[in-house]
């Protein structure tokens, strides 16, 4: 069986994970689930990086010891992944046992390799960063670049690997494996790096004491970078070295944000090699999250409410924004309204809306899923489209672009949306074959995109499964490589609704759900035509007395003027309403409305939050038919 071993980094425990982590422990779930779903035998990776100065800090800062500061932060990891719904194998912990023997064994080798060496070192250090930079490297004033912080010039005696004996190495490795770093933009970095040349690193750290010491040593712990990149192995028990070790090393993808590729390109392949260990096959490097174009981080804080969005929206939808909304590999920059209209508008129109209408319309005109008997106009392109989208989907996962994955599987979405409008499905009454047949197309559909969906949103994949009459059957890519899988004859589902619309608003209400047009309760055009609408001109507007939603409003319909309460005071300022032109029902009888009569109503298209009056596009004569 193929294998595929997918990692994160593994995060900082010296504060709690955030949007950030998140992001990319979402996106390493995604392309676990795929694999799986591509039949492969998958092992995931996701752990803390526990040990180094910031922890030992922040452990004293609140009095405890380093190791019980850990065991008390890791819940907030763990319990994160399950709200999440991460699919990891293994949880790594660098304080475990497993990591630390680990380790130990790695360093041993990377010494009898020769390549390890006493020096002194002194540099520039970041001790948020926990690394050295050179004074190129460093912001204005000597403060580190990524967090804008003091460094220290920093001396020490510290063994040292000697990393520049590598620089052709691994030059020559790049050239020959295009995938090795992606996205482009960092490889084309990482070049310029070596080319620059490399310098030996420092890999022990005598003034820390919150580590693992160093096996030919004791008197200095491991440098934390060395020691957590060593975590890629020693989660496959490097120590005993057993069938773990060679069933899933090199790893598929070490997955990561742009700031921490240097050490995953640079030092772990050329430790790696000094050990004579394979290099792993790919590292993917994402953009960052940022709000207001600052990047997302622990000294930021929680400024996205992870929670709060998946109380109001749901974890489902809460995946697919953070994989569609921003090009993985370049930064993306959160606002809530873009959470929002991103909901409302591919998962509750285009999905949500999909499945409800096929559904209203299958439960309404037959008993069970029909056979698809009368081929028509469009079927063809349906069925070929969702051919041709496995592969797509495939071909892009494969180059690890989730947001146009996910743009192109939404694209087909709207395609059937479009086919159920362009054979206008529910006039077919009289022709139930024909609308069998399309309806059964855009189920058949749907069920190829719920299967392409479950990396993204595994419940809501299993949902759809279940409303199309698949019950818990488990699914995978096999059972989509052809059109037509679906069984006719399956029980019809009630539509019960996926995602419920939420209104665009600052503060992120739910509100209740719109009741979706209903396509088979029409109206002949003389019930139209029974309500006498106008065009009239707003010539006055005032406040009504203790009603804060009320306006009266003064119109000209040509041949007369009118007096209307209308509710609109909440969307509109009485000064702000003068001269439009709207359209009023002429025909509506009159009512007291708080005491003050109404004749007549303006019409406006209402959402939860917010009104709009209906206003004419181009200037016609007041007292116009609408029609
Ligand atoms: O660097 N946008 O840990 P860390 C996107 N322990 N991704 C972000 C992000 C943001 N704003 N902020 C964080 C470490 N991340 C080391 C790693 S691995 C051997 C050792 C994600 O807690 C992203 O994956 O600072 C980034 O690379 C990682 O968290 C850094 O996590």
């Amino acid at each position: 069986m193929e294998k595929f071993y997918i990692t994160t980094p593994i995060y900082y425990a010296n504060a709690e994970p955030h949007i950030g982590h998140a992001y990319t422990t979402i996106a390493c779930d995604v392309l676990a689930r795929y694999n799986r779903l591509k039949g492969k035998e998958v092992f995931f990776l996701t752990g803390v990086d526990e040990h180094g100065e910031n922890i030992q800090k922040v452990a004293e800062e609140k009095g405890i010891s380093p190791q019980d500061y850990c065991d008390q932060i890791l819940p907030t990891f763990i319990s994160l992944w399950k709200k999440l719904n991460i699919s990891h194998d293994f949880f790594i912990r660098t304080t475990s046992e497993l990591h630390k023997k680990g380790v130990s064994k790695f360093l041993t080798r990377l010494y009898q390799s020769g390549d390890i060496y006493k020096g002194k070192y002194e540099g520039f250090y970041c001790r948020r960063c926990e690394r050295f930079f050179t004074e190129k490297e460093l912001a204005d004033d000597n403060h580190c670049p990524i967090h804008k912080l003091p460094v220290d010039l920093v001396e020490e005696d510290n063994y040292f690997f000697a990393l520049s004996k590598y620089e052709d190495r691994l030059i020559a490795h790049i050239e020959a494996n295009p995938k090795f770093i992606q996205p482009e933009t960092r490889r084309n970095e990482i070049m310029g790096v070596l080319k620059a040349g490399l310098k030996d690193i420092s890999i022990s750290r005598s003034s820390v004491e919150w580590g693992i010491p160093l096996p030919f040593d004791s008197s200095q712990n491991i440098y934390v970078w060395v020691e957590a990149l060593c975590n890629y192995i020693t989660a496959l028990d490097y120590y005993q070295h057993g069938d773990l070790y060679h069933k899933f090393w090199p790893a598929s993808v070490h997955m990561m944000a742009k700031e921490i590729i240097r050490f995953h390109v640079v030092i772990w392949p050329a430790m790696l090699m000094a050990v004579e260990h394979p290099l792993p096959e790919r590292i993917f490097a994402h953009g960052w999250m940022t709000k207001d174009g600052e990047k997302i981080s622990k000294t930021t804080g929680n400024v996205i409410d992870i929670d709060g969005l998946i109380d109001d929206f749901g974890l489902d939808p809460f995946r697919y924004f953070f994989m569609r909304e921003f090009s993985f590999g370049s930064d993306g920059d959160y606002t809530q309204e873009r959470f929002e209209t991103r909901y409302n508008a591919d998962l509750a129109n285009d999905l949500g809306n999909l499945l409800n209408r096929t559904l209203g319309l299958l439960g309404k005109n037959f008993e069970t899923l029909p056979v698809p008997t009368k081929v028509g106009e469009f079927d063809a392109e349906i069925e070929e489209m969702a051919i041709q989208l496995v592969d797509q989907v495939d071909r892009l996962m494969e180059s690890i672009a989730f947001d146009t994955v996910l743009e192109t599987i939404f694209e087909y979405i709207r395609r059937i949306n479009r086919y159920i409008q362009q054979t206008e499905v529910w006039s077919l009454k009289d022709d139930l074959e024909r609308m069998g047949t399309i309806l059964y197309n855009a189920m058949e559909g749907l069920r190829i995109v719920s299967v392409l969906l479950l990396p993204f949103m595994p419940e809501i994949s299993v949902r759809i499964c279940q409303q199309l009459g698949l019950g818990d059957s488990s699914q995978d890519l096999d059972s989509i490589n052809k059109w037509g899988g679906l069984p006719s004859g399956l029980p019809i589902h009630k539509p019960s609704p996926l995602f419920p619309r939420k209104d665009a608003s600052p503060k992120n209400k739910i509100a209740k759900d719109p009741e979706p047009v209903d396509e088979s309760n029409l109206i002949t055009i003389d019930k139209v035509k029974e309500t006498d609408l106008r065009v009239c001109q707003i010539i006055g507007a005032e406040a009504v007395k203790d009603a804060d939603r009320l306006l009266k409003v003064r119109v000209d319909l040509g041949q007369e003027q009118r007096q209307v309460i209308a509710g609109i005071a909440q969307s509109y300022e009485p000064a702000d309403l003068i001269g439009k032109q709207v359209v009023l029902v002429a025909n509506l009888k009159p009512a007291k409305i708080r005491g003050l009569e109404s004749q007549g109503m303006l019409l406006a298209a209402v959402s939860k939050k917010s009104l709009s009056l209906i206003t004419l596009d181009k200037p016609i004569s007041n007292g116009a038919k609408v029609q």
